[in-house]
């Protein structure tokens, strides 16, 4: 069982399940901590890169950080982990299925593979960290503790803690970001909290169940997404009075309590577009409203539609028809400086274009051609090859803000530039000969 004095003699064996982009520096902190830690992936590469000391994934953060020395284990069998553990962290995917219900499948691999190989003496704490709605931890292992006899207080105990890394950005990564951990054991939740200020610089803050750490995660996310779809709207409204919606946005923003965010193309990325839906299903099935929470949804749902409608009224109003414009896309990853395409609203822009009768191209330096799925776009090594008609930002790439707008301007004929992003001086585009038009600009 973890205590207070476990966690600060270090004499806990912690394992890790799920060593991607959260799990793996999370393993390496616990390890950096002075934990023994076991790290166990279902991926064979994976698993062998890290038993080799290599770095397993792109980010560069994890080159020749890998340890070699006994308190760092490497497994691809539960049998050989969890057996020898304390605390288990579950740092699993929770992806959304086509219908939006949250894909819960790896939580439950996780939790059978766990709850089948524990040691019961030991009394260890699973830890779920993968985000989801109010009651999942307990929906869905529960069930598991049943099936394999496993009495909660007595042989196992169960918290959350939900991860908060933020792709992209280094200054709020597993070793600084504060945390919420919720237990059902007072006393378990209290060395939790000891346990993760090891780990991370920031706050840890318990909370007195399992659920109300889960609803915070999701709340989160449901207000970033609400104040998105906020500024969406009113980008969507202020260019019908004539008026910039970034110069009012700029101008509210002096105000000391004025939250400041940018309309675009879009959501998307695998928490914000995605967990919404978590809370508004767990709140229709418990027959409350979810009125704002699901219009929020819609606005930034519909987002990419309704600016691939303003792209084509401004080519209309140079006399050009949807029908065999080249138009291209700068960006396809959902956020700039990383290449991750889940939920892009590139997708939907480009495909509400393409259904118009418009041909779409595609450059973005970040991803890979057979990251595009099936997306019936154009992929180009230069945004040169094209002699686009029309050139929409959608992820503001650093590699993007450097683009020569002049040269760009002599390949194309029209000679209109849509920033989907609001992050290009129009000034500077007009002066490279662009006709200027974008999200929220009149
Ligand atoms: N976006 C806008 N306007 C804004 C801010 C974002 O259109 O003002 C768009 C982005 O372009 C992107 C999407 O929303 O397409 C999501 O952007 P994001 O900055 O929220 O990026 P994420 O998806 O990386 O969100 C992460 C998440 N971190 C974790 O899940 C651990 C999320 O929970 C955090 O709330 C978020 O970072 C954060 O706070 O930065």
């Amino acid at each position: 069982m973890i205590t207070r004095n476990r966690v600060e003699s270090r004499d806990l064996t912690i394992g890790i399940v799920g060593l991607g982009y959260v799990g793996l520096p999370t393993a390496l902190g616990f390890h950096d901590a002075g934990f023994n830690v076991i790290g166990l992936d279902i991926s064979e590469r994976v698993i062998n890169s890290l038993k080799r000391g290599e770095n397993p994934g792109d980010d560069p953060a994890f080159d020749g950080a890998i340890p070699t020395d006994e308190k760092w284990n490497i497994t691809l069998n539960p049998s050989e982990a969890v057996p020898f553990c304390d605390v288990v962290i579950v740092t699993v995917p929770t992806p959304v299925l086509d219908d939006h219900r949250p894909d819960l499948r790896f939580v439950k691999s996780a939790g059978v593979s766990i709850f089948e190989n524990i040691t019961r003496e030991k009394r260890p704490v699973v830890v779920l960290e993968s985000t989801v709605y109010p009651g999942v931890t307990r929906e869905i292992w529960g069930p598991l503790l049943e099936k394999y006899e496993l009495e909660e207080g007595r042989d196992v105990d169960l918290a959350y803690c939900p991860e908060r890394f933020v792709p992209g950005d280094p200054e709020h990564g597993v070793r600084q970001v504060p945390r919420v951990v919720g237990a059902n054991d007072s006393g378990v939740c209290a060395a939790l909290a000891d346990l993760y200020s090891t780990l991370t610089t920031g706050e840890v803050h318990p909370v007195s169940s399992i659920e109300v750490a889960e609803a915070a995660k999701v709340v989160e996310n449901v207000q970033r997404d609400l104040n998105i779809a906020l500024v969406n709207e009113l980008a969507l409204i202020f260019p019908e009075i004539g008026i910039d919606v970034e110069e009012v946005l700029s101008a509210a923003a002096t105000k000391w309590n004025f939250h400041r965010y940018t309309p675009g193309i879009g959501v998307g990325g695998h928490c914000i577009p995605v967990d919404p839906y978590y809370l508004i299903q767990k709140a229709t099935a418990a027959g409350a409203p979810v009125d704002l929470i699901s219009s929020a949804r819609s606005v930034n749902a519909n987002m990419p539609k309704q600016v691939a409608t303003r792209i084509l009224n401004n080519a209309a109003k140079l006399g050009r028809t949807p029908n065999n414009l080249k138009i291209l896309l700068l960006g396809w990853s959902y956020k700039p400086g990383i290449a991750d395409v889940r939920e892009t609203p590139s997708e939907p822009l480009a495909s509400a274009l393409i259904e118009a009768g418009s041909k779409v191209y595609v450059w973005d330096p970040f991803i890979q051609k057979d990251e595009l799925q099936d997306a019936p776009v154009i992929w180009v090594e230069s945004p040169i090859d094209v002699s686009a008609d029309v050139v929409v930002l959608c992820t503001a790439h650093q590699v993007v803000l450097e683009i020569d707008w002049k040269e760009l301007r002599d390949t194309s004929e029209l000679g209109l530039f849509y920033d989907g992003r609001r992050v290009v001086n129009m000034n500077d585009l007009r002066n490279a000969g662009w006709i200027t038009a974008g999200v929220g600009y009149p």
